[in-house]
């Protein structure tokens, strides 16, 4: 989506100017990856006008391949704008039949899909609409015999849809997925639990791999049956968005590079760390030089 914020915390009716910036966990995620050198592709629908190249041209600028994603004439872009007041963030979406909304599994490039390590997916795009709800079904299911691990981030957005209909979907969807990602707020809204032993449950139903995130607590997670404990990195919060799109990152950098299950954690509680300390869901965020240096505890000079 574009998004557009003002510059400062404050009622947006009060803003007199507003940045123009993107916004989107899957594109957050898939950008964290490249900047720590994993090559990482997005797929999604935008217009073919200004706001769609808004989009595209930053996401591409990232480094991230967007050769699979399609130019609409016919649609907008998705659009949001964001406020922060006080401790709490506000947005307002404009994404109803946006391009992104009509996304549908026909014509889709599977090969695609089907070469790479993971394919992540959240649930914001199924909550978008009911072709995008058929199409991350879908998706998922053609990719079964494929090699290409599923990985889900749960990402409830009660703007989009209700606690009901995101666990109905998440509940239909996890025999497909390898590795969820779900947070202590998710856990609490749709399975009204306070998460540790929800995980076992989850696990019950399929993935192999769950992941909890809590917050500055950090995050467990039940690797093949064994709980795994990490706790979150000491830092000052400047701006708690996109923290666990980083983090997904980081444990999917950390499959990736064939990490123990401990030091996956550490590496993406490190990398929602990172995300919380600088400003920007994505802006901020590390490359692997910067990241083995918060991660040692070392300081680059900078000059
Ligand atoms: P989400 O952003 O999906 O709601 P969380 O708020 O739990 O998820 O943040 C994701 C991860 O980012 C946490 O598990 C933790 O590793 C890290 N994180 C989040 N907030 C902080 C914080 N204030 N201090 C340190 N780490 C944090
Ligand atoms: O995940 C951080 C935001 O960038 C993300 O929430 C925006 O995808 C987004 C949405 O739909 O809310």
């Amino acid at each position: 989506m574009v998004l557009a914020t003002p510059s400062a915390p404050g009622r947006l009716r009060h803003a007199t100017g507003l940045e123009l910036k993107i916004g989107g966990a899957e594109s957050n995620v898939a950008i964290a990856l490249s900047r720590l050198g994993i090559s990482a592709g997005w797929v999604s629908a935008l217009s073919s006008d200004e706001p769609g190249h808004l989009v595209l041209d930053r996401i591409r600028g990232e480094g991230v391949d967007t050769s699979r994603v399609r130019l609409l004439q016919e649609a907008p872009t998705g659009l949001y704008l964001r406020e922060r007041v006080g401790k709490s963030t506000r947005v307002y979406y404009y994404r109803e039949g946006s391009a992104a909304s009509k996304m549908s599994i026909d014509g889709v490039d599977l090969e695609y899909f089907a070469q790479a390590r993971y394919v992540h997916l959240t649930g914001i795009t199924p909550a978008l609409s009911g072709s995008c709800r058929t199409f991350t079904r879908a998706l998922m299911q053609k990719l079964g015999g494929s090699p290409a691990r599923i990985s889900f981030d749960v990402n409830y957005r009660s703007k989009l849809w209700s606690a009901k209909e995101a666990l109905r979907f998440t509940e239909e969807v996890l025999p497909m997925v390898d590795l969820l990602f779900v947070s202590a707020e998710e856990a609490q809204a749709l399975w009204n639990h306070d998460g540790a032993d929800l995980l076992q449950k989850l696990s019950e139903a399929g993935p192999r791999e769950i992941v909890l995130k809590r917050g500055r607590e950090g995050s467990l997670a039940l690797v093949g049956g064994e709980p795994i404990e990490h706790p979150g990195f000491r830092v000052e919060e400047v701006d708690p968005i996109g923290a666990g799109d980083a983090f997904a990152a980081g444990y999917l950098a950390g499959m990736l590079w064939g990490l123990p299950p401990e030091e996956r954690l550490r590496v993406a509680n490190a990398m929602g760390a990172y995300s919380v300390m600088t400003l920007g869901d994505y802006e901020g965020l590390p490359d692997r030089e910067e990241l083995e240096e918060f991660l040692e505890g070392r300081e680059s000079l900078g000059r």
